[in-house]
């Protein structure tokens, strides 16, 4: 029995952004690979999040804060205290295409830091990584609106 896991989210939103992203972990407890590609986001970098609730209900808002199993305050993802969702920023060039490259040892596709069945979702502004002095950015990093997401399912 193969231990490797997949997952895919197909993220939309109402502000012309959309892509995919994959997440693939080949060994329970190794890293996660996130990959993929966005499109129509402005030129720069973008907060990159997994939210808690794999609910779309009423757009991305529905979708609930940062994914926080361990109640921490919001980080970067290489920081000694951060979010479990905290994925950082994705970067946009000059077409508005990020393509996605990223290994996280802290989300997982099992277990209490499964991703399974929440969502990802790409933010209008950058995320300061928990520094940046607004009230916001113990919370969120202050990434401002929620452009596009997708619920995380279980892929082939
Ligand atoms: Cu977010
Ligand atoms: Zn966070």
């Amino acid at each position: 029995m193969s231990s490797s896991l997949k997952a895919v989210a197909v993220l939309t939103g109402d502000k012309g952004v959309n892509g995919t992203v994959t997440f693939t972990q080949s060994s329970s407890s190794g890293p996660v690979s996130v990959t993929g590609e966005l499109k129509g986001l402005a030129p720069g970098k973008h907060g990159f999040h997994v939210h808690q609730f794999g609910d779309n209900t009423n757009g991305c808002v529905s979708a609930g804060p940062h994914f926080n199993p361990e109640a921490k305050t919001h980080g970067a993802p290489d920081a000694a205290v951060r979010h479990v969702g905290d994925l950082g920023n994705v970067q946009a060039d000059s077409n508005g295409v990020a393509k996605i490259d990223i290994k996280d040892s802290v989300i997982q596709l099992s277990g209490a830091h499964s991703i399974l069945g929440r969502t990802i979702i790409v933010h209008a502004d950058e995320d300061d990584l928990g520094l940046g002095g607004h009230k916001l950015s113990a919370a969120t990093g202050n990434a401002g609106d929620r452009l596009a997401c997708g619920v995380i399912g279980i892929a082939e």
